[in-house]
Protein backbone atom coordinates (compact mmCIF):
# COMPACT_ATOMS: atom_id res chain seq x y z
CA UNK A 1 0.00 0.00 0.00
CA UNK A 2 3.00 2.10 1.24
CA UNK A 3 4.42 1.43 -2.33
CA UNK A 4 1.09 2.55 -4.54
CA UNK A 5 0.99 5.88 -2.13
CA UNK A 6 4.88 6.67 -3.64
CA UNK A 7 4.78 6.01 -6.83
CA UNK A 8 1.11 7.81 -7.25
CA UNK A 9 3.00 10.94 -5.64
CA UNK A 10 5.67 10.37 -7.65
CA UNK A 11 3.37 10.14 -11.11
CA UNK A 12 1.45 13.56 -9.58
CA UNK A 13 4.97 15.70 -8.93
CA UNK A 14 5.85 14.70 -12.47
CA UNK A 15 2.72 15.41 -14.03
CA UNK A 16 2.52 18.85 -12.25
CA UNK A 17 5.96 19.62 -13.72
CA UNK A 18 7.05 23.20 -15.03
CA UNK A 19 8.95 24.26 -17.50
CA UNK A 20 9.48 27.73 -18.25
CA UNK A 21 9.03 29.30 -21.57
CA UNK A 22 10.15 32.60 -23.12
CA UNK A 23 7.97 34.46 -25.76
CA UNK A 24 8.61 37.47 -27.77
CA UNK A 25 6.08 40.02 -27.29
CA UNK A 26 5.73 42.91 -29.56
CA UNK A 27 3.63 46.18 -29.44
CA UNK A 28 3.62 46.56 -25.48
CA UNK A 29 3.25 49.96 -24.39
CA UNK A 30 2.61 50.60 -21.22
CA UNK A 31 1.67 48.22 -17.99
CA UNK A 32 -1.61 48.09 -19.48
CA UNK A 33 -0.27 46.21 -22.10
CA UNK A 34 1.66 44.57 -20.17
CA UNK A 35 -1.22 43.28 -17.58
CA UNK A 36 -3.37 42.40 -20.78
CA UNK A 37 -0.58 40.20 -21.90
CA UNK A 38 -0.32 38.59 -18.89
CA UNK A 39 -4.01 37.61 -18.54
CA UNK A 40 -4.40 36.22 -21.79
CA UNK A 41 -1.16 34.46 -21.02
CA UNK A 42 -3.02 32.91 -17.48
CA UNK A 43 -5.98 32.27 -19.44
CA UNK A 44 -3.99 29.51 -21.12
CA UNK A 45 -4.69 25.92 -19.98
CA UNK A 46 -1.74 24.53 -18.12
CA UNK A 47 0.10 28.17 -17.60
CA UNK A 48 0.78 28.62 -14.24
CA UNK A 49 2.61 32.04 -14.25
CA UNK A 50 3.27 34.44 -16.59
CA UNK A 51 6.07 37.12 -16.13
CA UNK A 52 6.08 40.39 -18.01
CA UNK A 53 9.29 42.42 -18.87
CA UNK A 54 7.40 45.21 -20.40
CA UNK A 55 10.65 47.48 -21.64
CA UNK A 56 12.37 44.01 -22.74
CA UNK A 57 9.23 43.25 -24.84
CA UNK A 58 9.32 39.39 -23.91
CA UNK A 59 7.34 36.92 -21.28
CA UNK A 60 8.57 34.20 -19.08
CA UNK A 61 5.86 32.08 -19.00
CA UNK A 62 5.77 29.11 -16.39
CA UNK A 63 3.73 25.92 -17.58
CA UNK A 64 2.83 22.24 -17.41
CA UNK A 65 5.31 20.29 -18.98
CA UNK A 66 3.22 19.47 -22.82
CA UNK A 67 1.86 23.25 -22.71
CA UNK A 68 2.32 24.00 -26.43
CA UNK A 69 4.13 27.15 -26.77
CA UNK A 70 2.22 28.15 -29.61
CA UNK A 71 -0.93 27.99 -27.92
CA UNK A 72 0.57 30.64 -25.64
CA UNK A 73 1.29 33.17 -28.42
CA UNK A 74 -2.20 32.21 -30.24
CA UNK A 75 -3.23 33.64 -26.80
CA UNK A 76 -1.54 37.01 -26.86
CA UNK A 77 -2.04 37.56 -30.47
CA UNK A 78 -5.90 37.44 -30.04
CA UNK A 79 -4.95 40.01 -27.23
CA UNK A 80 -3.78 42.49 -30.48
CA UNK A 81 -0.26 41.79 -29.52
CA UNK A 82 2.93 40.11 -31.52
CA UNK A 83 4.41 36.83 -29.99
CA UNK A 84 6.64 34.61 -31.29
CA UNK A 85 8.85 31.94 -29.41
CA UNK A 86 12.08 32.38 -28.35
CA UNK A 87 14.69 29.75 -27.86
CU1 LIG B 1 -0.66 49.98 -23.14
Amino acid sequence: MKKVLLTLAAFISLASADELVNLKIEGMMCPACAKTVKESLGGVKGVSEASIYLKEGRAEVKAATGTKPAAMCDAVKKAGYGCAVSK
